[in-house]
């Protein structure tokens, strides 16, 4: 079985959609990031650089396999089930191509302008301008991919939607003030948004919550 190391922020969240969309049984290990329980020595293990989402799965080729960083994880997952990532083909680089532009490119400048933005007590003009200029542009580079396609990869819902969606979401919930002009003009973004959060597993995914 799975064991999900995650919290529900938008890097955990990518991990409880993908778990729900494949339907087979997993366990969650919510790790609290605000009480640092990322720095605990058996989660290092585990994600050496203390961060979520992280798995172990006990059932991989060649015995128990940990792996961290949420894009190799949704990989493995959607290699492992044969879903989610075309096996190979155009329609599988697009996907990966879309994957690694979330990971290192809209979900670091979002987190920056989130945490300059909104998390931080002083409001630094030059980080707030400079991550808001790049999260408008990337919005925009977002927006004419999905005015060109129904999902990420093309006709087929994706890890790279899977990946995008919660980040996305996130964004057009919390960021109106710092962005509200980028995502009022994205409409292909808000279509697919719309599509992709009607999911059944979707919907299942972003109510998940940790204990009280
Ligand atoms: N590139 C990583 C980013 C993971 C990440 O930034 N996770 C955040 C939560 S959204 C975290 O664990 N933060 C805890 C910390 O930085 O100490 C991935 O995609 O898995």
């Amino acid at each position: 079985m799975i064991t999900l190391y995650a919290w529900p922020t938008p890097n955990g969240q990518k991990l409880f959609l993908m778990l729900e969309e494949l339907g087979e049984p997993y366990k969650t290990h919510f790790v609290h990031i605000g009480r640092d329980e990322q720095f605990d020595p058996a989660f290092l293990a585990i994600s050496p650089n203390n961060k979520i989402p992280a798995i172990v799965d006990d059932a991989a080729d060649g015995g128990p396999l940990a792996m961290f960083e949420s894009g190799a994880i949704l990989t493995y997952l959607a290699d492992k089930a044969g879903r989610f990532l075309a096996p190979t083909g155009a329609a599988r680089w697009q996907a990966m191509q879309w994957l690694h532009w979330q990971i290192g490119g809209l979900g670091p400048m979002l987190g920056q302008l989130g945490f300059y933005g909104l998390r931080s007590e002083e409001k630094a003009s030059l980080p707030i301008r400079r991550f808001s200029e790049e999260a408008t542009r990337l919005i925009g580079v977002l927006n004419r991919r999905l005015g060109e396609a129904r999902f990420l990869a093309g006709d087929d819902y994706s890890i790279a939607d899977i990946a995008i969606y919660p980040w996305m979401k996130a964004a057009s919930a919390n960021f109106v003030p710092l962005i509200g002009e980028a995502l009022a003009a994205s409409s292909n973004v808000a279509r697919w948004l719309d599509e992709v959060g009607a999911r059944p597993a979707v919907i299942a995914a972003m109510a998940i919550k940790p204990p009280a």
